[in-house]
């Protein structure tokens, strides 16, 4: 296999961020509507009032302080609860294609290298704009590009199954260079009026370049990448193109996020620190001289179970870096963002991980070493 390196990377923030008090104070607003509305059922015992949300629980239990999101007004509204956005014309790039590509053109623009370079592009995420066509062909397009493109979705550890993906074609020899990006508009999936969930997720695009090592001039070569699946029940979206077959209707709100949380802090944490220690000892790299992680951005309390784990002892903010307070979980796009912006100040020689986990349960590890 030729070598590969991670050689740029893109991000896209939306402009609009909500912060955890606006994004109560609507849930609330829509509880006291509800119970209100509801009165005389709940007196007479036959449904439940709806519990109150809180900004303490959600950072103490998340570390999550705001989120960025596409379509605000419309989240915010207690009337409406969900983003707002348009259908656009089929002759119109989609608004996933259009975040995707604004990440993919700062990674190209940080590559610096002509874009007819790229071979092939990959959209790695959860939330998909459609069956088909393709965004990563739209992206392609968009973009001018020969070769060939496609879609691939493995939930929050879509990104290092498609860093694996494309290390795998440029050492295999299928092409030269591969660009991957990674739109996630996780609003759109969102439940606003689930208190256990409606806080969980933000919107964000993020993009890498992978190439050949010999035609790299800088970058992270790519040590090696790991990837795991196995089935659990604890996080799901059902929806899906069979939704209208079904005789039940298709607003059911497991066709949005659903999961026991409790039970994947549990099960995932343990799993993916395994993970991490067993792979690094495959590769002769030893954990502990990690100078950074850049895990996935789910839950400020597992990064520091797993960074513990991992290091040996109790990870520097430096080390182990945290981005979700800022941007939420983004799904396949948190530990690509904790990269982007944390990988240049490291030294030549150094060594990081970037770590994904999630729904499936999936889970990906790629080790990077500066050049
Ligand atoms: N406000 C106030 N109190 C609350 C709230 C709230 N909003 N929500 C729950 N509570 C209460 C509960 O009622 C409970 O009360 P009691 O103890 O009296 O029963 C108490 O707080 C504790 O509740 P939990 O046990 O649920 O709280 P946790 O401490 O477990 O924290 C978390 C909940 C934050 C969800 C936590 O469990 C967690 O982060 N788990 C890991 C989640 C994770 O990593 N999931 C991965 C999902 S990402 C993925 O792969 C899917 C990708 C697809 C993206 C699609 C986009 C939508």
């Amino acid at each position: 296999m030729r070598p590969a390196v991670i050689a740029a990377t893109g991000l896209y923030t939306p402009p609009d961020s909500v912060s955890n008090a606006e994004l109560v104070e609507a849930f609330n607003t829509y509880v006291a509507n509800f119970n209100a509305a509801h009165a005389d059922a709940i007196a007479a015992g036959e449904i439940q009032p709806l519990a109150p949300s809180s900004s303490e629980f959600i950072e103490k239990a998340s570390g999550i302080k705001s989120r960025y999101v596409v379509a605000k007004p419309g989240i915010i509204d207690p009337a409406i609860m969900r983003p707002v956005i348009p259908e656009r014309p089929n002759e119109e790039i989609s608004i996933l294609a259009e975040i995707a590509l604004k990440a993919a053109e700062e990674a190209l623009e940080r590559w610096g290298k002509p874009r007819e370079k790229i071979g092939a592009v990959l959209c790695a995420c959860s939330n998909m704009q459609r069956a088909y066509p393709a965004m990563a062909i739209e992206v392609q397009n968009a973009l001018g590009l020969g070769g060939f493109a496609f879609d691939m979705n493995v939930a929050c550890s879509s990104a290092t199954f498609g860093l694996k993906t494309a290390a795998d074609f440029v050492g295999g020899g299928s092409v030269d260079a591969v660009l991957m990006v990674n739109p996630e508009i996780c609003s759109g999936h969102l439940n606003f009026r689930d208190r256990d969930s409606h806080f969980i997720f933000g919107d964000v695009a993020t993009a890498a370049i992978v190439e050949r090592a010999d035609d790299a001039d800088g970058g992270w070569d790519i040590l090696g990448t790991r990837l795991k699946t196995q089935f659990s029940n604890n996080i799901r979206n059902n929806s899906g193109f069979l939704n209208r077959a079904a005789p039940e209707g298709r607003d059911n709100v497991d066709k949005l996020f659903v999961q026991q949380g409790r039970k994947v802090f549990k099960e995932v944490v343990p799993m993916v620190s395994d993970m991490i220690i067993d792979h690094a000892r495959e590769l002769g790299l030893d954990p502990h001289a990690l100078k950074r992680l850049w895990l996935h951005q789910a839950n400020i309390n597992m990064n520091e179970i797993i960074g513990r784990k991992v290091l040996g002892r109790d990870p520097t903010p430096e080390e182990n870096v945290i981005i979700l307070d800022d941007y939420a979980n983004t799904s396949s796009a948190g530990s690509i963002i904790a990269f982007h912006k944390t990988s240049d100040d490291l030294a030549q020689g150094d060594l990081g991980l970037i770590c994904s986990f999630g729904a499936g349960y999936s889970a990906g590890t790629v080790f990077v070493q500066k050049r």
